[in-house]
């Protein structure tokens, strides 16, 4: 059905725009109190409401490097390292303040001085030669795996490489692939059937056994850490309602590792396959997002990435029009799942 899957490009590129705009003002607080959780509820309810003034709500790094992605495959029709370097240097130079990670900074300052003459030793030299971890490759990975997702091996390999211009440690690496993989799986499931959720973190379980593989060959006994992470969340749906937020937080973490940030977004969709207390709504959109800032931390970035997935399991029309016109940038962003979505068909 193109006509579905059009729109589930669209609602997934939307997903992390309005994850990462509403989100971004939370950014950093603790789990939020039960008061602070009723002011959200009031903020929500207000932007679908009756339509009022206020200035747009900016996004931040999450939506810049998402649509430099989407903008490069778009024009260039497969991946191009050196284009998409090009764009998020750019784009860091016009707006520096969008919200950066302290560290990723330096590889786009390397990349400029180095004149784009060698694209990965920047990433590679962060911290010391560990390179980073942080849940900046998989926050922008929407647009890789919504145009690869024909072809996993494709997608994996996209993947890898393009998260490999800014994050090389394995961790950050795995990180967007699992985000990768889920958007994937989100986006080839009907949502006019419910979801067997249980079902969709066993195939992920399943690719990131053969994804966190002893590298070296040394036939050691790895710890698999997102295998860890996943079989915590498939712990905490099974527990329903009885996993309250504190839990949630102390099992699968809120912060900008990748490994306690990619999890929980992946949490925070299947959990909004029913009703959450406290949050009051009917769409399940919209819950996956509230509930994922109610998590406190890095709510920008989990929200954007629980909103990618959401958005490309139901499409944009799950999405009340209400919010997005109080978003920088919605337009933009649907215009580009759009054309992503012609350019990925007509390959
Ligand atoms: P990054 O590569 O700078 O990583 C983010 C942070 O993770 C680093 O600044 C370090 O503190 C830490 N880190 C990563 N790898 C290592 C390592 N090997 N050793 C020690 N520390 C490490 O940037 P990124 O693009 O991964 O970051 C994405 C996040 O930054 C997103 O949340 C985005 O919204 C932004 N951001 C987050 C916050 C926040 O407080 N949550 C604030 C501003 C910006
Ligand atoms: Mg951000
Ligand atoms: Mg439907
Ligand atoms: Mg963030």
């Amino acid at each position: 059905d193109l006509t579905l899957l059009k729109s589930k490009f669209r609602g997934s590129m939307l997903g992390v725009l309005t994850g990462d705009c509403l989100g971004h003002p939370y950014e950093g607080d603790e789990l939020l109190t039960s008061g602070m959780k009723i002011i959200l509820q009031k903020y929500f309810d207000k932007l679908e409401g009756p339509p009022y003034k206020a200035p747009a709500m900016q996004f931040t790094d999450d939506s810049v490097m998402t649509r430099s992605i989407a903008q490069s495959l778009i024009e260039k029709r497969q991946l191009d390292l050196l284009d998409i370097a090009k764009r998020f240097v750019k784009s860091y130079y016009e707006e520096p303040n969008r919200g950066y990670g302290p560290a990723v900074m330096t590889v786009f300052e390397k990349l400029r001085a180095n004149r784009f003459s060698d694209l990965f030793t920047p990433a590679k030299e962060q911290f010391n030669g560990q390179g980073s971890w942080g849940n900046g490759g998989a926050m922008r990975i929407t647009p890789i795996a919504l145009f690869s997702h024909q072809n996993i091996d494709l997608l994996l390999e996209m993947t890898r490489k393009e998260t490999q211009l800014t994050h090389t440690n394995k961790i950050g690496v795995d990180g967007a692939i699992l985000q990768a993989i889920a958007i994937r799986q989100s986006l080839l499931l009907n949502p006019d059937n419910e979801l067997d959720v249980k079902q969709f973190i066993d195939d992920l379980i399943s690719q990131m056994d053969t994804i966190e593989f002893d590298e070296e060959g040394l036939g050691l006994v790895e710890p698999k850490p997102y295998k860890i992470q996943l079989s915590l969340v498939k712990t905490l749906i099974s527990e329903g309602e009885a996993a309250n937020a504190e839990k949630v937080v102390q099992k699968l973490g809120t912060s900008v590792a990748a490994l306690y940030s990619v999890p929980t977004a992946i949490y925070c969709f299947l959990r909004a396959q029913n009703q959450i207390e406290g949050i009051i709504t009917d769409n399940p959109f919209r819950r996956t997002i509230q509930y994922a800032i109610s998590l406190g931390g890095d709510t920008d970035t989990i929200g954007g990435m629980a909103g990618a997935l959401a958005g490309a399991f139901y499409g944009d029309k799950i999405i009340n029009p209400a919010i997005l016109k109080h978003l920088e940038a919605s337009e933009e962003f649907q215009l580009l799942g759009e054309k992503l979505s012609d350019v990925t068909l007509s390959q």
